[in-house]
């Protein structure tokens, strides 16, 4: 081969490698993984595929509401359903054909699912965060937690294998359906972010051992309802406004997460006077972001004590939730604690 032309491949896009795919990473990867049988790769490949197909639904989102908005019914003549219904139904029905989780638990079910399989992964999911954002093109996403069931293969499914606490996670995730689709995982060693690669139907792995920095300059807070804070968290607030820091909140967890876990920052959904237990949900949002966030070298708190410690008495229970740059995190902390030395808000805003 000619030289010039040779060098000029070299330094072309052909010659650069694509990278390695998520299912080539959790191959290589699979002796580390907690219980190294090859069922946990199996699941997060289910989970995986399922999230190409959400994707693909959000990504044809405004087509299908105006479909919708006809009142008229697809081509296979099913009614139109709503996308986090569909995405429901999506995640669910590649966990359940794969067979390697034994039950499931959703954001939008009342109740668990028990397969009544072989499985021995219990998820926990919230198939598509931030359902006020989907209908005006905003980023959102999918929340999933890995569960190992507590009681033997074979028997039902009882409460000990639904109601664990988020440190008994054996790995999670969120699916950021944005400007790119990204799948960002821990299984308990670090945290790896995956682009999905559309044309090639595929996530490659772009962001290798992610870390949030220490410090961080952003807050996410829903601050309209500022009025309804408990005075420690306005003071907080204030402190945040006194050092000039950047304010930006999408209403989208899993955007708003994702942002802060690249630039360094603050997410605070806390305790309001309509929701005195915070909106965010614990089995279904914060645990498996409580997760990642730890092992990214950040922290998550609801206020007083580490997300991951609380053990869950309802399904569906809700926490205060403060997760973020560790150094941001313990400085709000540290505001909560001060709380009974605060003027009354009404005097400061
Ligand atoms: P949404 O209600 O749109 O589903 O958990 C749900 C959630 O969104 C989060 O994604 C988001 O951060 C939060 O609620 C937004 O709540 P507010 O509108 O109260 O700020």
């Amino acid at each position: 081969m000619n030289k010039a032309y040779a060098t000029s491949v070299e330094s072309s896009r052909i010659a650069h490698s694509i990278g390695t795919a998520l299912d080539r990473f959790i191959k290589i990867n699979q002796d580390q993984f907690p219980y190294a049988s090859g069922e946990l790769s199996q699941l997060l490949r289910d989970i995986a595929l399922a999230s190409k197909v959400v994707n693909r639904e959000v990504n044809k989102a405004g087509l299908i509401d105006i479909m919708g908005a006809a009142g008229s019914a697809n081509l296979t003549g099913d009614e139109q359903q709503k996308l986090d219904v569909l995405a429901n139904i999506r995640f669910s029905r590649a966990l359940t054909k794969g067979g390697e989780a034994c039950a499931i638990i959703s954001e939008e079910s009342e109740t668990f699912l028990d397969l009544k399989n072989q499985g021995k992964y219990v998820i926990a999911i919230d198939p598509l965060d931030g359902s006020s954002n989907i209908d005006v093109n905003v980023s959102i996403g999918t929340i999933f937690s890995v569960y190992r069931r507590k009681t033997p293969v074979g028997t039902p499914i009882s409460q000990e294998d639904i109601m664990q606490k988020g440190s008994e996670q054996v790995a999670a995730g969120y699916v950021l359906y944005g400007s790119s689709t990204m799948l960002v995982l821990t299984t308990g060693y670090g945290v790896h972010g995956f682009t999905y690669e559309a044309s090639l139907g595929e996530y490659f792995l772009s962001h290798p051992e992610m870390r949030i920095p220490d410090d961080g300059k952003i807050y996410s807070i829903n601050e309209g309802l500022c009025d309804t804070f408990e005075p420690s968290l306005r003071a907080y607030l204030r402190h945040c406004h006194s050092n000039e820091y950047t304010a930006r909140y999408v209403g989208s967890l899993v955007a708003d997460f994702h942002r802060n876990l690249l630039k360094g920052g603050i997410y605070i959904y806390p305790a309001t006077r309509k929701s005195p237990q915070g909106k965010l949900r614990l089995m279904f949002e914060c645990n498996a972001l409580a997760f990642l966030v730890e092992q990214a070298g950040g922290k998550a708190s609801d206020g007083h004590r580490r997300v991951l410690d609380i053990l869950p008495t309802e399904l569906h229970q809700r926490t205060p939730f403060f997760v973020g740059s560790r150094n941001m995190v313990e400085v709000a902390e540290a505001f909560i604690r001060e709380e009974a030395a605060e003027p009354l808000p009404s005097e400061n805003y």
